[in-house]
């Protein structure tokens, strides 16, 4: 399915009547998530952050789904959705610093960069083992139900998560059970190297849903009305009882896999140019334009505001001091145990490499 077309204009007959308002909001909010990753993957390069794993191309996906789901839904995140993050209002200071891993970040610098989370916005911690994350949401999703509370759970995952027995586990638990559970794959066309087509026999992931007796469909994932669209129906379905949705995200992966790849290595440039040409950002703009509510000044100022918030985030989380090592014990026990209590005085006490001169 999709909705908005490739000039701009919509179909009609599935437009979702989201308003001019929202559908600016959300290309804003595309556009700054973008800015972040391209400043992240530059930083990155300057040696600066250790590392980053973005969501260029994938936008829509991320951003659409995450303005279908209501506020008080849970997000499970796969690692590609900060942008879902943000767009739940976490702010853009906390979320640099924890890419520094300084005092300011929420987990000290004790995660990999891109591991954030926020119970407050309803956004669960990265599981980075590939599909661990699925029957967890299965699991919480269960959980609300249990409870009678008129919640559900999206959970995201890429296209290799489909072949994970976790995957598995959590499909068929969840169609059993009726969990309010939506599956959000997105099919970004390749698990870091291993396109798609060879880790999978089906042509559409949206057909694994049959097997374990999950409504599936597939959208085009880089149009952000037919993932709200899709999102939203699945998330009434689940309210009412009807159990889980598998909706499959068709898109395309710009960047890397993370910073740590280098995507010559296994696909042709003609591929990402011509997926360049079907980039979420710039489909939404043209409707938006379209609909004289978006001109070229409005993006450019837009785009700067975008930068300059994001150089100023950095700024400040370069001033911030580096995590405490005796950080490294906290936020476990209320009360530490005499032997990580033991170990951490010993920590604090070296030895140090010559210049890392800690004071206890
Ligand atoms: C169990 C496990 N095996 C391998 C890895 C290394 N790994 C990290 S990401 C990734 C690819 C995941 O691809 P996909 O599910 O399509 O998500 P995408 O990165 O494309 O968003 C792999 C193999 C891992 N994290 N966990």
């Amino acid at each position: 399915m999709h909705i908005n077309r490739a000039d701009g204009t919509l179909d009609p007959s599935l437009d979702p009547g989201l308003s001019i308002d929202q559908l600016v909001s959300l290309y804003k909010a595309m556009v700054r998530t973008r800015v972040v990753d391209d400043r992240l993957e530059r930083l990155q390069r300057q040696g600066r952050i250790a590392f980053h794993v973005g969501s260029m191309g994938e936008e829509a996906a991320i951003i659409g789904a995450a303005a279908a789901l209501r506020d008080h839904d849970w997000i499970v995140p796969c690692y590609r959705e900060v942008g879902a993050l943000l767009w739940r209002g976490y702010p853009l200071q906390r979320y640099i610093d924890h890419m520094y891993g300084n005092a300011g970040d929420p987990v000290r610098g004790r995660q990999m960069p891109d591991h954030t989370f926020s119970r407050e916005h309803r956004y669960l911690a990265v599981s980075a083992p590939i599909g661990t994350q699925i029957p967890h949401a299965v699991g919480m999703a269960m959980a609300a139900k249990k409870r009678g509370l008129d919640e559900c759970v999206g959970v995201f995952f890429g296209d290799g998560a489909t072949s994970s027995n976790d995957f598995h586990a959590a499909m068929n638990f969840a169609a059993v059970y009726q969990a309010p559970v939506l599956f959000l794959c997105r099919n970004n066309g390749y698990a870091i190297s291993l396109p798609a087509e060879r880790q999978t026999a089906v042509p559409r992931l949206s057909e694994k849903g049959a097997a374990y007796g999950v409504p599936a469909l597939r959208v085009d994932g880089n149009d952000v009305l037919a993932v709200w669209k899709s999102v939203r129906e699945g998330v009434r379905r689940a309210t009412e009882g009807d159990g889980p949705t598998f909706v499959e995200l068709a898109t395309y992966r710009l960047g890397g896999h993370s910073t740590s790849d280098d995507p010559r290595a296994y696909r042709g440039d003609d591929e990402v140019e011509r997926w360049r040409k079907a980039d979420p950002l710039r489909r939404l703009r043209a409707h938006i334009e379209r609909r004289d509510a978006w001109s070229e000044a409005m993006d450019a100022d837009w785009r700067a505001a975008c930068e300059s918030e994001v150089r100023e985030c950095v700024q400040r989380a370069e001033e911030t001091p580096a995590a405490e090592l005796g950080d490294l014990f906290t936020d476990v026990y209320a009360e530490p145990p005499w032997h990580l209590r033991e170990q951490r005085a010993q920590c604090l006490d070296g030895p140090r490499a010559e210049g890392e001169e800690h004071e206890p």
